[in-house]
């Protein structure tokens, strides 16, 4: 039986689920994606759960998307089977507030799962990035849409064009998360709050969560869709096959601009 890729606990009414890939930094596999949506699933259905934390471990967070899969993806496989839409429209379809806690790499499609939760928690080594320049590729999982809402157009254009990262007091002060802790306190930090929150109404809850989401919803519908079919048009591009073999193969890209 292949290891599952994702750990899942429960302490008093909290959901608790963990990216589980140590080998590859928690990358967003078909197989990860599928387990995190069916546990996501469980725990919005249970009346026993008022609140979710999704992390990784204490070193990563998540590096992205599955650069070994999303490789041998073409173009029009990708636009068949709206590839990685389905964490997007999962996460969103959860009623439970969800609060990630972040420590190390929340990277590209990491960076991206990060910002569907409703609340961050980073710990001080959180390191967040949109790096798809990089291989020949474009965010495509609401980074376009999403870190523009939550830092503003600058700075997200900035770490889109350049694929360069910012630390946990950058993403503080920009608003891209709520609090940065030291690693060995922010889960607990977490649990504190997800205790308080499950303490009231389920239902209210979820109204005031829908409610806020519908603020950032707004638009992002369209941007979402968009973005999707610009960042499956990447991988027919040679370049897509370059920046990816690059990175697989540890070497500088050469790009060919096609
Ligand atoms: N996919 C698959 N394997 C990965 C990934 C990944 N995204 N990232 C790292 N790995 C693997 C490496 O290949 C390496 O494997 P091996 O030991 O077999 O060589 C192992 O994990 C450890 O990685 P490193 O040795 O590179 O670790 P470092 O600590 O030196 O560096 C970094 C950490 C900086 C995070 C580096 O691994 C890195 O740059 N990774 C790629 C990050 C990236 O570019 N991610 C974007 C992917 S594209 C994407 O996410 C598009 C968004 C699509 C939407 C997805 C939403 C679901």
């Amino acid at each position: 039986m292949s290891e599952s890729t994702i750990l899942v606990e429960r302490i008093e009414k909290i959901g608790i689920i963990r990216l589980n890939r140590p080998k590859n930094l928690n990358a967003l596999s078909s197989a990860l994606i599928e387990e995190l949506l069916s546990a996501l699933r469980i725990f919005d259905k249970d009346p026993a759960i008022g609140a979710i934390i999704l992390t990784g471990s204490e070193k990563v967070f998540c590096a992205g998307a599955d650069i070994k899969e999303q490789r041998e993806l073409s173009f029009v496989r990708a636009y068949n089977t709206n590839y990685l839409r389905n964490l997007n429209d999962g996460l969103l379809g959860v009623h439970k507030p969800v609060i990630g806690v972040i420590n190390g790499y929340a990277i590209g499609g990491g960076c991206e799962l990060a910002m569907m939760c409703d609340i961050l928690y980073a710990g001080e080594n959180a390191v967040f990035g949109q790096p798809e320049i990089k291989l020949g590729t474009i965010p495509g999982a609401g980074g376009t849409q999403r870190l523009i809402r939550a830092i503003g157009k600058s700075k997200a254009m900035h770490m889109i064009l350049t694929g360069d990262t910012i630390n946990a007091s950058e993403a503080e002060s920009s608003g891209l998360v709520a609090k940065v802790l030291p690693v060995n306190e922010v889960f607990e930090a977490a649990v504190e709050t997800a205790r308080k929150i499950a303490g009231f109404s389920a239902p209210v809850t979820a109204m005031a969560k829908e409610a806020v989401n519908e603020a950032e919803e707004v638009g992002l519908k369209s941007g979402l869709h968009f973005e999707s079919r610009l960042y499956h048009s990447s991988f027919s591009l040679a370049d897509h096959v370059e920046g990816f073999g690059a990175f697989l193969e540890k070497r500088t890209p050469q790009w060919i601009n096609e």
